[in-house]
């Protein structure tokens, strides 16, 4: 720092003395005012002195200075006593400008690589971070998809359960389970996955079949095992054409085993005003035939087989063959919902030999397992047509309702 007095007439002249030295920014430290002394004092006037400071400027080496300087010289002082002449001694070229602007450009070129050196650390900070935070996510995503995965696993773990408690053959459950994992597991919910299922056996059940009232006379012949609701279900049928429809309906019993059978069928055939007659062998079912032809539908009832028993088999075979293909004919199997699985399946497989057939199931009211409803639909592959549920005339028989029952097979009420 450099400080220095002004002096000047009045305080505003010193003051500017000393910045017209020292510049606009010099501090005032002090401002004296200077008595004058003497004799003649009283008649003077007093002067003013200010202490100003002003920074020294920073001295920054300048190498072109010191070569100018150098270059200037004509003797260097090396030593106290010796002189050195500078005419015998080859300055070095001093070249300062060059070696200058090198300076420089290797400072920059420093600068720059520290810069560029810093960039890059960000850069691979950066880099990191990303990677780490995508592998974050990755890890949300598939935990996600773990955790759906592992709730659609043991939902489906509880649709199997249901299917098996329902009797479903668990062939067949596994079969449903195997097309299932075509679906994708780890993006579906739950919904989409029971809709799944629930499509599979809504397909696996087919349309039902209903008789075709399309063809004069239709003949709708119902066979089947001892009591299972045949004659019962044949009563139900005429009815609900006749009342509903308004056919014309007409009976023939071709059960000759037992005499109360062909009564239980006159009974129906009364109430409903509609004829009917019986038929005591194969060669007079056409005659019977040919007498109600003018009739929309003719119900044949059969005698309940014993499928064990031959001799009743090959009688049934006979009364089926016999009639003449020039009619419209379906062959119904009623069976009962509350027999066996593996009786069903002798019980389908012998009428098979006899005929093909539509199926016919009854007595739903008397089991909570339609299990077997789907295994014998895929086991015999035939069309599913009527369900019974109880012993009402008509009321008590519907059409095959593939959504309600595939609803329940599924845990549904
Ligand atoms: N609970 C219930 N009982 C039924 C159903 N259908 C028929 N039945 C009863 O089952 C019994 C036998 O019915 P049928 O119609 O005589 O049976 P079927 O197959 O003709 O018998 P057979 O001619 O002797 O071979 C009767 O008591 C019917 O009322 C049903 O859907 N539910
Ligand atoms: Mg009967």
């Amino acid at each position: 720092m450099v400080i220095k007095k002004f002096q000047g007439k009045t305080e505003s002249e010193a003051k500017a003395e000393a910045e017209k030295a020292f510049g606009e920014n010099c501090v005032i430290m002090n401002v004296k005012e200077i008595k004058p002394k003497g004799l003649f004092s009283p008649f003077k006037s007093s002067t003013f002195e200010v202490t100003a400071a002003v920074a020294e400027k920073e001295k920054t080496y300048d190498p072109s200075l010191a070569f100018k300087n150098m270059h200037k010289a004509k003797s260097v002082n090396v030593a106290a006593d010796e002189k050195i002449d500078l005419n015998h001694v080859v300055p070095a070229e001093p070249k300062a400008d060059s070696a200058l602007a090198m300076f420089s450009r290797n400072r920059e070129k420093e600068e720059d690589k520290e810069l560029e050196k810093k960039i890059t650390n960000l850069q691979n900070i950066v880099e990191k971070e990303i990677i780490k935070k995508e592998a974050e996510a990755e890890t949300v995503v598939k935990t996600d998809r773990n955790k759906r995965r592992n709730e659609n696993f043991e939902f489906i773990k509880t649709l199997y359960s249901v299917l098996i408690e329902n009797e479903v053959d668990e062939k067949y459950v596994n079969q449903i389970m195997d097309e299932m994992e075509k679906v994708n597991w780890g993006g579906n919910s739950v919904d989409t996955i029971l809709s799944a299922v629930y499509q599979k056996m809504i397909l696996k059940f087919g349309q039902p079949k209903t008789i075709d009232v399309s063809k004069k006379p239709s003949i709708v012949v119902c066979i089947g095992p001892t009591g299972v609701g045949k004659t019962t279900t044949i009563a139900k049928v005429a009815s609900k054409y006749k009342i509903e429809n308004g056919k014309s309906v007409a009976f023939i019993a071709a059960d000759t085993y037992r005499i109360a059978a062909a009564e239980q069928l006159r009974t129906y055939a009364n109430i409903l005003d509609a004829p009917m007659s019986i038929v005591y062998s194969a060669d007079e079912m056409n005659e019977a035939i040919e007498k109600m032809k003018g009739y929309d539908l003719i119900f044949i009832d059969t005698a309940g087989l014993s499928h064990k028993n031959e001799n009743q088999k090959a009688d049934i075979k006979k009364l089926l063959d016999s009639i003449d293909d020039k009619y419209n004919k379906e062959v119904y199997l009623v069976i009962s919902s509350t027999t066996k699985y593996k009786d069903l399946i002798e019980i389908t497989d012998t009428y098979k030999e006899i005929s093909d057939y539509n199926l016919v199931f009854t007595k739903l009211d008397e089991t909570s397992c339609y299990g077997n409803l789907l295994n014998i639909k895929l086991h015999t592959g035939a069309a599913l047509s009527y369900v019974t549920n109880g012993q009402n005339v008509p009321d008590d028989i519907e059409v095959f309702d593939t959504q309600r029952i595939v609803k329940q097979l599924l845990g549904g009420r």
